[in-house]
C-alpha cells in the first residue's frame, strides 16, 4: 500500500517567498515593510532575525504573524523553534547547522510546515526523509546577504529538483535581472531577501518579482 506523507504546504504558496531582514529598515519598521511586501503579493513570509533578544524576536514575530493572517499567507520562523511553537507559527525553517530536521519535526508535530536548507543532492534527500515539507536551495547566485552561503550551480539545483518529490525554492542573490536564468530548473518558487527589502519601493519590487516568477 502506498504510504505517502501528506505535505503541509501547497507548492503554489512558495512562488515568491520573502525573508525579512532589518538591515535596510532606514527608519521604517519591519511591520511596515512586510505589509508593503504582502501588498505586492508575496506568497509566504519568513521572519529571520539573527541579533534580536528572545523577547524582541517574540514581539516582532507576533506582529508579523498577524499581518500574515490578514493576508492569508503562511508565516514561517527561521531557526527559533521555541518561538514558533509558542505563537503557533505555520512553520519553521532550519539550515544544515541548526537543529536536526527530524528533531524539529518531532517537536512541532506532523502538521507544521518544515523547511530545510540544502545545497547538495545528499542533503536534499536526507531532509526529505527527515520530514521536510519543502527545501530552500542555494546560493544560486552571488549574495552579500549571507556571507557563509554555499554556492549551488544550475545543474545541481536541477538535479535536486529531480531527486526529491517535495517542492524546492531557490535562494541567494535572486533579483529581477537574473530570476529567469532559473527557468527549466524545476523549482516551485524563489526566496528573496535584498531584492525586496533593500528596495525603495518594496511593493513594486515584490509585484515585479512575482510576475517574473510566474513564468519560471
Ligand atoms: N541562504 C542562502 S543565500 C541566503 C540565505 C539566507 C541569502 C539570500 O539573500 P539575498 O539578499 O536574496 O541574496
Ligand atoms: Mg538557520
Amino acid at each position: 500500500m502506498l504510504n505517502l506523507k501528506s505535505n503541509n504546504i501547497n507548492p503554489k504558496d512558495l512562488l515568491l517567498y520573502a525573508i525579512t531582514d532589518r538591515h535596510w529598515l532606514n527608519g521604517r519598521t519591519l511591520s511596515q515593510q512586510v505589509r508593503e511586501c504582502l501588498e505586492g503579493g508575496a506568497t509566504i513570509i519568513q521572519i529571520r532575525e539573527k541579533k534580536l533578544s528572545e523577547e524582541e524576536f517574540l514581539e516582532e514575530a507576533k506582529e508579523i504573524q498577524s499581518l500574515c493572517k490578514e493576508f492569508n499567507v503562511p508565516f514561517i520562523v527561521n531557526d527559533n523553534i521555541n518561538i514558533a511553537a509558542k505563537i503557533k507559527a505555520d512553520g519553521v525553517h532550519v539550515g544544515q547547522e541548526d537543529m536536526d530536521a527530524k528533531k524539529v519535526r518531532t517537536m512541532l508535530g506532523e502538521n507544521a510546515i518544515l523547511g530545510v536548507s540544502a545545497s547538495t543532492v545528499e542533503e536534499a534527500l536526507k531532509a526529505e526523509k527527515d520530514g521536510a515539507d519543502y527545501l530552500g536551495v542555494g546560493a544560486v547566485f552571488n549574495t552579500s546577504t549571507k556571507n557563509d552561503a554555499d554556492s549551488v550551480s544550475f545543474d545541481t539545483l536541477k538535479e535536486i529538483c529531480n531527486s526529491v518529490s517535495i517542492p524546492v525554492v531557490a535562494i541567494g542573490g535572486i533579483s529581477a535581472s537574473n530570476i529567469l536564468e532559473l527557468k527549466g530548473s524545476g523549482i516551485d518558487g524563489v526566496s528573496v531577501i535584498s531584492a525586496i527589502f533593500a528596495s525603495d519601493d518594496i511593493k513594486e519590487a515584490t509585484k515585479n518579482l512575482k510576475e517574473l516568477a510566474k513564468s519560471l
